[in-house]
C-alpha cells in the first residue's frame, strides 16, 4: 500500500502527482491512499483515504467515501484508536512508536507497550508508525500489530525497491497484510 503524503504545493500540482502514482499503482497491483485530501483521493479514485487528528472529521467523510474506499486515521492514543474505530476506520495508524525525524510537532513515543494496548482495545488492524526500521518489525509485529507505516527507512534508502522487498518479505513471514 502506497500513501501519498504532501503537506505541501498547490492543488493542482498534488493531482497529477497523485494521477501519475495511481496510474503506477494500478500498474503493479499495490493500494494508493490519499493522506489528509478526501477531494484529491475522490478525484483521483485512490483506493482510499488517511485522516489525521486535525483533518475532517472521519465520520463526515465516511458517508462520502465510494462503496469499498479504504478509511485510514491516525492514532495517538488507546481513546483516539477507539474514537477513529467507532467512526468507521478500515484500519488505524498508531505511532509514533519509536522516536522519528520524519514528523515534527509530533506526540510521545507509545512503544510497543502502546501497541499491545491499543491490539487489546480495538478490532480493526494497526498499523506501526515512526521510526520502523526493518530491524524493528519482528518486534513490533510481536506486540501485535498488522503491518507497519514507513517513511524514512525506505525513501532515504539507497536502494529503495530491495527495502521495500525486504520488509515485505519480513512482514509475510511474520502473518503481516490483514488488510
Ligand atoms: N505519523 P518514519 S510518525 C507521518 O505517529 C508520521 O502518527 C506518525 O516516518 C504518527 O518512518 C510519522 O520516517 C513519521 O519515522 C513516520
Amino acid at each position: 500500500m502506497i500513501q501519498l503524503r504532501d503537506k505541501g504545493g498547490d492543488l493542482r500540482y498534488l493531482y497529477k502527482e497523485a494521477a501519475a502514482i495511481q496510474h503506477l499503482c494500478r500498474k503493479y497491483g499495490a493500494l494508493f491512499i490519499v493522506n489528509d485530501r478526501l477531494d484529491l483521493a475522490l478525484a483521483v479514485e485512490a483506493d482510499g483515504v488517511h485522516l489525521g487528528q486535525e483533518d475532517l472529521p472521519p465520520r463526515r467523510v465516511r458517508p462520502l467515501l465510494r462503496p469499498g474506499m479504504i478509511l485510514g486515521i491516525s492514532t495517538h492514543s488507546v481513546e483516539e484508536a477507539r474514537e477513529a474505530e467507532a467512526a468507521g476506520a478500515d484500519y488505524i495508524g498508531f505511532g509514533p512508536v519509536f522516536p522519528t525525524g520524519t514528523k515534527t510537532g509530533i506526540r510521545p513515543v507509545v512503544g510497543l507497550d502502546g501497541i499491545r494496548k491499543v491490539r487489546a482495545a480495538i478490532q480493526v488492524p494497526v498499523l506501526a508508525i515512526g521510526g520502523i526500521t526493518l530491524e524493528r518489525v519482528p518486534g513490533v509485529m510481536d506486540a501485535g500489530a498488522d503491518g507497519v507505516a514507513v517513511i524514512s527507512a525506505i525513501v532515504a534508502s539507497r536502494e529503495i525497491s530491495r527495502v521495500c522487498r525486504q520488509f515485505l518479505a519480513q512482514l509475510r513471514e511474520l502473518g503481516g497484510g490483514r488488510l
